[in-house]
């Protein structure tokens, strides 16, 4: 019998020990004992990369200590990423999403996990990386006949750009082409229905259902 918690507690020692190959070792073991890729990102990685991230907080580690336990998350999730996507190989297209973490914000851990499973669903993702200035989404949206764009922010000053990017489509005359979803730690239902946008994500999971439910909206207005 696996023991999950085990497994668990192995990867986020991983990430408490700042060590790349044990990531990806404990990542593996996830996998052969049968756990749900996402389960493990969120039960296992993300529990430690976020305590990491309040230790921050109060100055009981400092920023490269920080980066190096993102570095080893960053490994493991890279093996997690790879099995969420196999379990979309045969899916039908969905819908067309372009997505980004917002100018002025490099996290970009939760954007992965949140295009893989996107992806898994059977959505068509153009990824912008990391730090991507508002113009950049439209741009790209228009080049891929996107359905969707989405904004990703984990600070609370950078969130403020998902309303700027929101505010830049409307003044371009093409909020009506597209349907906006936000998402990241510091944001929430509120903060997107204040800024206008169509959806939000807590979570990986919640964004692919949002996506899906705004893609059921737009095939039943054609
Ligand atoms: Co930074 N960081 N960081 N950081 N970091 C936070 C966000 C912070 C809360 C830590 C803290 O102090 N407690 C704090 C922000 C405080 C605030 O804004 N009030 C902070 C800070 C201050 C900073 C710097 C300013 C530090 C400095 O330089 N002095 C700096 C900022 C640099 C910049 O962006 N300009 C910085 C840098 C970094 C690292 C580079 C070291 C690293 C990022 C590495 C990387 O991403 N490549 C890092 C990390 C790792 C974190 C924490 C610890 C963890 C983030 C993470 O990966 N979580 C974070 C603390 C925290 O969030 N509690 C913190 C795991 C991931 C699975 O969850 O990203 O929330 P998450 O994604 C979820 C959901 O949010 C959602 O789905 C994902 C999967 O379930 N989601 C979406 C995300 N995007 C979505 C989009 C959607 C829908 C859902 O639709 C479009």
């Amino acid at each position: 019998m696996v023991n999950k918690e085990e497994i668990f507690k192995k990867m986020q020692k991983a990430i408490y020990d700042y060590d790349k190959d044990a990531a990806v070792a404990a990542a593996k073991e996830a996998l052969d004992a049968g756990i749900d890729p996402v389960e493990a990102v969120e039960k296992g990685f993300a529990v430690a990369i976020r305590d990491l991230g309040e230790k921050f907080d109060r100055m009981e580690i400092f920023l490269p200590e920080l980066v190096m336990g993102a570095e080893a998350m960053k490994a493991g999730v890279e093996i997690l990423k790879e099995a969420i996507l196999a379990r979309g190989e045969t899916m039908e297209k969905k819908g067309t999403v372009v997505i980004g973490t917002v100018e002025g914000d490099i996290h970009d851990i939760g954007k992965t996990i949140v295009i893989a499973m996107l992806q898994s669903a059977g959505f068509e993702v153009y990824d912008l990386g990391k730090d991507v200035p508002i113009p950049e989404f439209l741009k790209r949206a228009e080049e891929v006949k996107a359905d969707i764009i989405g904004a990703s922010a984990l600070l609370t000053t950078t969130m403020l750009r998902q309303k700027d990017l929101i505010e830049y489509i409307k003044m371009s005359g093409k909020r009506d082409k597209y349907f906006i979803i936000v998402g990241g730690a510091p944001t929430s239902k509120e903060w997107a229905k204040e800024i206008g946008a169509d959806g939000h994500g807590k979570d990986a999971i919640e964004a692919v259902k949002v996506c899906e439910e705004l893609m059921k909206k737009k095939r039943g207005a054609a």
